[in-house]
């Protein structure tokens, strides 16, 4: 029998985990829908390849991006921002499929934020190495809606860190198909990703992909 996500979502329990107030951690979230993830992604990068950006400061970063959605989130010498159009193509970044807004939707009402309506999903890929070092999200217009963040291929290690960069971080490895949904008091804490150790995952290859949902305008 196959159930749909929200009959899926309104059964997950068991492996759900309340990180701190706001932040919950759902094991094995997306699993169910990983084959049509990839499927929708492949097509994402045939219009808006992954590319690697340079930070304000100059540095080209390690993770590889792209976005899908109403907006992307971009960096280039002059900042981070969002963005309605794709810098490499001069065209509107490919549609958020709905196989992804399905599942952020399910993800946030099973963290305990109804109504959560993404305009952006970034797509990440780590390889063997790739890292994000400690950060906040705060380029979005408002902080009231949460983050979704999906998590698939070969697994990492996600530092989990305090409202100011210097608060000790804890370590979350996090594998294929765990849901990080964060919002109200804990949606400015900061966080990053440990260097990605080499491995293989059959949907994936040698990467990580991170899919992270935010409501940016
Ligand atoms: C990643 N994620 O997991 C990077 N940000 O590859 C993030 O930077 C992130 O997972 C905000 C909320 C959840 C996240
Ligand atoms: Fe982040």
């Amino acid at each position: 029998m196959t159930l749909s996500l929200f009959e899926d979502a309104a059964l997950y329990q068991a492996r759900r985990e309340e990180l701190c107030p706001g932040a919950t951690l759902l094991r094995g979230f997306a699993a169910p829908n990983e084959a049509a993830i990839f499927e929708a992604l492949a097509c994402i990068v045939t219009q808006a390849p992954f590319r690697h950006l340079i930070t304000p400061g100059g540095f080209r970063m390690s993770v590889a991006m792209t976005n899908c959605g109403s907006y992307g989130w971009v960096s280039d010498r002059a900042g981070y921002r969002y963005d309605a159009i794709d810098p490499e193509s001069n065209k509107p970044w490919p549609r958020m499929p709905d196989v992804f807004l399905n599942l952020a939707q399910a993800a946030a009402a099973n963290g305990g934020f109804d109504d959560f309506e993404p305009d952006v999903c970034l797509v990440n890929r780590y390889e063997a190495g790739a890292r994000l070092s400690l950060h906040q999200d705060k380029n979005e217009r408002g902080f009231s809606a949460p983050i979704v963040s999906v998590s698939l291929g070969i697994p990492a290690v996600f530092l989990w860190g305090g409202s100011r960069r210097e608060d000790k971080a804890v370590r979350i490895p996090l594998t294929h198909g765990d849901v990080m949904v964060w919002g109200g008091p804990a949606r400015l804490r900061y966080h990053g990703i440990l260097p990605v150790k080499e491995g293989y995952h059959p949907l994936s290859g040698v990467h990580r992909i991170n899919l992270t949902f935010r409501k940016a305008i």
